[in-house]
């Protein structure tokens, strides 16, 4: 296991931990690539996974951005090539099967905010801070941070924070829609949602994901597709168990437990 990131399993949730409290959990190299290997196939042998939260070790930081002493000897190649490779594991996250929670204790900047927006959902607690603080260092996201950003907030207030460096605070985060949630505990709120994700079908979720990620691809007739995807799962096991379990009056079990 690396350490920079702590992997562990419970109730068929996989918490990945970025250990590097003492630079506020910034991201090198280790971290990203140990990321994007539980993502390409780490995560296989978890035979009952039903969410992945990432997070920070420590209450300061979830991750205080890209580990900036990896910068200053970067060619150009080498800086694009970092990029490519850091939204490769980005995408892995937004467009992995099951979902991908973030949960943020205190400052989520730059690329670790770009790694929370990446993950579907974002629970922060009271003392978050989240900003993509680049340009006070002259460059700009480069983990598809402005995309992302842009996406969830709306072009005016992603403009404004990218070119003032504004940080919000939980408050601001959470009624932008930057935050899902707030809370003193976001780990245990994390878990409660888990929790009610257990209730539904695991294909169909994979699907919603997939969906609300198509919208943001140009030239994908996302309408349509929902309407395929919508007949391919009402054939499904899936739903004969959803429908069968609605009609006997008890609980569907989608996932072949007792
Ligand atoms: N990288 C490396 N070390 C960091 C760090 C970071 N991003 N952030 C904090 N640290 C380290 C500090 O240097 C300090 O180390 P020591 O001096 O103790 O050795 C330790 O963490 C504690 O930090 P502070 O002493 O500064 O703690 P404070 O409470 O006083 O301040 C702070 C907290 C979060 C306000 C401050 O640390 C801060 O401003 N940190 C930098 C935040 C930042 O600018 N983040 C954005 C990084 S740039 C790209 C790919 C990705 C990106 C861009 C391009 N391409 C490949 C093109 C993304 C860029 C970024 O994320």
């Amino acid at each position: 296991m690396s350490e920079v990131l702590f992997i562990s399993e419970s109730e068929g949730i996989v918490t990945l931990t970025i250990n590097r409290p003492k630079a506020l959990n910034a991201l090198n190299k280790e971290v990203i690539s140990s990321i994007g290997d539980f993502f390409s196939s780490g995560y296989k042998k978890y035979t009952n996974l039903v969410a992945v939260l990432i997070t920070g070790y420590g209450d300061k930081a979830f991750a205080a951005g890209a580990d900036i002493t990896e910068f200053k000897d970067l060619n150009k190649e080498q800086a694009t090539d970092l990029s490519l490779r850091g939204k490769k594991v980005f995408d892995s996250i937004e467009n992995f099967h099951l979902p991908v929670i973030a949960v943020i204790k205190g400052y989520a900047l730059g690329g670790g905010l770009e790694l929370a927006m990446a993950c579907h959902m974002r629970i922060g607690d009271l003392q978050a801070k989240c900003g993509l603080p680049e340009l006070s260092l002259g460059l700009v996201p480069g983990y598809s941070g402005t995309i992302r950003l842009t996406h969830l907030i709306g072009k005016a207030k992603a403009l404004e924070a990218l070119i003032t460096g504004h940080m919000f605070n939980s408050e601001d985060a959470l009624r932008l829609g930057l935050l899902n949630h707030i809370d003193e505990s976001p780990m245990e709120r994390a878990k409660h949602i888990v929790s009610k994700i257990k209730r539904n079908g695991p294909i169909a979720i994979s699907k919603a994901i997939e969906l609300t990620n198509t919208i943001y691809i140009p030239d994908v007739d996302t309408d349509n597709y929902e309407s395929q995807i919508f007949g391919e799962l009402m054939v499904s096991e899936e739903a004969k168990e959803g429908f069968g379990a609605f009609l006997e009056k008890r609980k569907a079990n989608f996932r072949n437990k007792n």
